[in-house]
């Protein structure tokens, strides 16, 4: 079964419309474009669960929601670990803040289950579940659930099941 954080904070009903910025990119080689396609790929998941759209902004004064990559500790007291552990991390609503760790072998737009390293990871997978945590949902028990807490490397997992989408059209 999906949850909530502690409280159940959500957007505001009233705003429908969400902006986010992939604002800190200089600590991953993936180029501007594809980083774009995926997180819009991304979202898309949930805007079609519910009635919020997404659009990708280029200033970050616009932004509800703030993407980026970044290594070791970066001033908001959860510090990334190197490749593997922590992958990524996003905080509750209304927060907007969406951290990855730029150690990780990430993969974008390609076939994970072929890259070459052991640890590789699908960023558009991860995303998925983070922007599950941005609009307010917590961890699932349902193990197919894009919210359920553990994922392989190396796996593709973009698609909500019926928990995720139960979950978040509750709350909105
Ligand atoms: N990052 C954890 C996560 O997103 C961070 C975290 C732990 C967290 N507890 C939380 C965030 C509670 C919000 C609320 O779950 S992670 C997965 C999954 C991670 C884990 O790097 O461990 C995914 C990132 F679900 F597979 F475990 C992405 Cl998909
Ligand atoms: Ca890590
Ligand atoms: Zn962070
Ligand atoms: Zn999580």
């Amino acid at each position: 079964l999906y949850s909530y954080f502690p409280g159940q904070p959500s957007w505001p009903r009233s705003k429908k419309s969400l902006r986010y910025a992939i604002t800190a990119t200089s600590q991953t080689t993936i180029d501007g474009a594809t980083l774009s396609a995926v997180f819009a790929r991304a979202f898309a998941r949930w805007a079609e669960a519910t009635t919020l759209n997404f659009t990708e902004t280029a200033r970050e004064a616009d932004a509800d929601i703030t993407i980026g990559f970044y290594g070791g500790d970066h001033g908001d007291g959860e510090g990334f670990d190197g490749p593997l552990g922590t992958l990524a991390h996003a905080f509750s609503p209304t927060d907007g803040r969406f951290h990855l760790d730029a150690a990780e072998a990430w993969v974008a737009g390609g076939d994970v289950s072929v890259a070459s390293s052991e640890a590789a990871v699908d960023l558009e997978s991860v995303a998925v579940h983070e922007i599950g945590h941005l609009l307010g949902l917590g961890h699932s028990s349902v193990e197919g659930a894009i919210m359920y807490p553990t994922i392989t490397s190396r796996t593709r997992k973009v698609d909500l099941a019926s928990d995720d989408v139960v979950g978040i059209q509750s709350l909105y």
